[in-house]
């Protein structure tokens, strides 16, 4: 009996569908190889890339790529990703992390978290095949995380979501409670043009951050988002939700999940070397109408980091992700 009432996400039933048992060795760097986490994801020409953020024992992490025919058993790929040309960066790049893949005018893009010296800033690297990778440049110049590309331009304007690191979790990373519109003529500068969404303190989503990139619907762009709870005093909880922005001006935000639509309630989820964090990161959308917007009924798979050590899918469809939007501003400050 499914006793998972009211999370518009359901896990799926071989979960966690990747763990560091699944993983290759990568000599030298990456030989038992600690954790796989958070991936970003799409589909292309029938097959399902996870690009996975795996984690050393030196702590370090890389990002290595993964294939699946089902979306759902996946091989992961031998090698490191190397984005050409990042070597070129003068400053100390310490991590890459939690890439997040676009596609957009036909070709596909990651947004990337780097942590450098001054904070965190948004990678952005091009590939025409989801193997090869080209760094295009750092693409922020503050403290900021969880970049989001949409997958067209809107009003001539390439788009983002972005988050400022504005404050510091206790014992944890630098987080922040609003979630930001970008804007840019050529993908490389970019300027911020409204705030979309904040906070809701003392509730589920305190602290927020963009998932998986904003799908088109009909109603609006369908945007999968993490929230962290931080007043439970031994823990902060990372949990999934979604928000409805406005097609045209999505700084507008037309609706959002009262409560979260995934908690970590599973093993897997609950213990591991970040305990109680579901991470969504990567979506895929299987049916869109031939202008290119999702159909309500299509099928929707959500790929989650689960406790910073495991990878979850969990699954929905989008009339269930729009239906969850159903109360516009609840909360809101
Ligand atoms: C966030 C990011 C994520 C991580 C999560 C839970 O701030 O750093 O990469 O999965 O914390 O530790």
């Amino acid at each position: 009996m499914n006793n998972e009432r009211g999370g518009a996400l359901r896990r799926d039933p071989s979960n966690p569908i990747l763990t560091r048992a699944d993983l290759p060795d990568i000599p030298p760097v990456l030989t038992d190889a600690t954790s796989v986490f958070n991936p970003g994801a799409v589909k292309a020409a029938g097959i399902t890339y996870l690009m996975l953020r795996v984690q050393a024992r030196s702590r370090e992490t890389f990002m290595v790529m993964a294939e699946s025919a089902d979306g759902v058993r996946f091989v992961v790929r031998p090698e490191i990703v190397d984005f050409k040309g990042i070597e070129q960066v003068r400053e100390r790049i310490y991590h890459v992390y939690d890439g997040r893949i676009t596609r957009l005018e036909g070709v596909h893009y990651v947004m990337f978290a780097m942590d450098m010296d001054g904070g965190c800033r948004l990678g952005l690297a091009r590939t025409d095949d989801l193997r090869e990778f080209r760094f295009m440049g750092v693409t922020s110049t503050d403290d900021v995380r969880n970049g989001v590309l949409f997958p067209e331009k809107v009003g001539g304007l390439y788009l983002r979501l972005e988050r400022p690191n504005k404050a510091k979790l206790e014992g944890g990373p630098t987080t922040g409670s609003e979630i930001w519109l970008a804007g840019s003529d050529d993908l490389l500068a970019w300027r911020r043009l409204g705030p979309v969404m904040g906070g809701r303190f003392h509730y589920w989503d305190e602290f927020i951050g963009s998932g998986p990139p904003p799908v088109k619907t009909r109603s609006g762009w369908l945007h999968v988002y993490h929230g962290v709870a931080t007043h439970f005093g031994s823990a902060n909880i990372y949990q999934a939700g979604v928000s409805l922005l406005d097609l045209r001006d999505p700084a507008k935000v037309l609706g959002r999940s009262r409560g979260n639509i995934l908690e970590p309630r599973e093993p897997y989820e609950l213990c591991g070397q970040v305990p109680n964090v579901v991470f969504p990161s990567g979506m895929v959308v299987e049916e869109f109408d031939a202008e290119g917007y999702a159909l309500p009924s299509s099928p929707v798979k959500v790929y989650y980091g689960a406790a910073d050590t495991a990878v979850g899918l969990a699954v929905t469809t989008v009339a269930e992700l729009l239906a969850a939007c159903g109360d516009p501003g609840w909360g809101q400050t």
